[in-house]
């Protein structure tokens, strides 16, 4: 539904100045703009490697502490939309570093945020007062208004990827956040207790859910890769996926978070998928393995070899192709969730 720009002649050029001090603007001018045959995106596919961003993390480690930072966080900016906090249109993505001893204060905020946890072991988050130990490969919720803090009590720098839906709060205009007059907030249950309420495949009885997101909120990796391992073990790949598996809330049986989606898949070795393409822009973490990922066509297309720990982006309805070289093991986020409630997600399997 491309149309071309009206021609300009001196006449419409002068209305389009009259109108233009009134606040109006003709639509014909800008149609071709708003209303696109397919996506179009400023999201550029983009790679973070680990090794060329830790050094800065660990550098802003003695600039600045977790304390007066409030979260000491390298914010993943897309190249195409710099100055933007946003990794994709719709999502924010950010490395954090707690050092040992320190602690990020509790606050809360509409604003959703998950963590995969990328680099080291014994630092904890706390949510709603109950408090979860990260290792490696864990996924961990942090739902809309929630009060969290974080703390490392362990004697190793603590680095996780956090993803937060704060480009579309900041859309609609609905963001709030308070901050708690005390740094730590008190803990009012055991750890692990929202593991055994709810995904045990039971809840407590009566139970109306409180949220729309998953009353877990730590998803251990230990898990989720053994059921990954599982799956190849017994099953054929998907050509487009491999072996990829979606975060639940258990309760609803729905996304385990209301405005993003999260995911873990598993390409072994020499694995070549066919070119997948879905409207949700993605963030991607690296946590095992190594290839090279193929994103976008023609003149726009790149590829990017990663390794464990780095962190990448493929923009919404940019084809991609995966190969690996060792058993690899992904974790990536994106919006699907509310594009799926706004009947707009749209995915293009190629041939396969
Ligand atoms: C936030 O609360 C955290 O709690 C991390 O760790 C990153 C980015 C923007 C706004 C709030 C956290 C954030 C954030």
């Amino acid at each position: 539904m491309t149309h071309g720009a009206p021609a300009q002649t001196d006449e419409r050029r002068s209305f389009y100045e009259q109108i233009d001090r009134f606040s109006m603007t003709p639509l014909w001018e800008v149609l071709d703009a708003l209303v696109t045959p397919v996506p179009a995106s400023p999201c550029l596919p983009h790679i973070w490697r680990y090794d060329d961003a830790r050094p800065h993390l660990m550098k802003s480690g003695e600039l600045i502490t977790a304390q007066e930072a409030v979260r000491r966080v390298l914010v993943l900016e897309n190249p195409g939309m710099r100055g933007d906090s946003c990794a994709t249109r719709s999502l924010y993505a950010g490395l954090q570093l707690i050092l040992p001893g320190e602690v990020a204060p509790a606050h809360r905020h509409t604003q959703s945020a998950l963590r995969f946890v990328v680099e080291g072991r014994g630092a904890y988050t706390a949510v709603d007062g109950e408090r979860r130990t990260m290792e490696p490969g864990d996924f961990i919720i942090t739902p809309s208004w929630t009060w969290h803090d974080h703390g490392n009590p362990s004697d190793e720098p603590v680095v996780w990827l956090d993803g937060l839906d704060i480009p579309v709060v900041r859309f609609l205009d609905a963001g709030f956040a308070e901050n708690l007059p005390d740094d730590t907030q008190p803990v009012s249950h055991d750890e692990g207790r929202s593991l055994t309420r709810y995904a045990n495949n039971m809840v407590p009885v009566g139970y109306e859910p409180e949220s729309l997101t998953s009353p877990i909120f730590a998803y251990p990796y230990a898990q989720s890769r053994a059921t990954l391992h599982d799956m190849a073990g017994h099953e054929n790949p998907d050509p487009a996926h491999g072996y990829k598996m979606q975060f639940i809330n258990p309760v609803t049986g729905s996304y385990a978070m209301p405005t993003m989606a999260t995911f873990m898949q598993l390409l072994p070795t020499d694995t070549h998928t066919t070119a997948y393409r879905s409207t949700d822009g993605t963030v991607y973490s690296v946590v095992e393995g190594s290839g090279e990922v193929e994103v976008g066509e023609g003149d726009g297309k790149v590829v990017m070899a990663f390794g464990p720990r780095d962190h990448f982006v493929v923009p919404s309805w940019a084809p991609s192709r995966f190969r690996t070289e060792t058993d690899t093991v992904l974790f990536s986020f994106s919006d699907r969730p509310m594009q799926k409630a706004l009947g707009l997600w749209r995915e293009d399997r190629g041939n396969a």
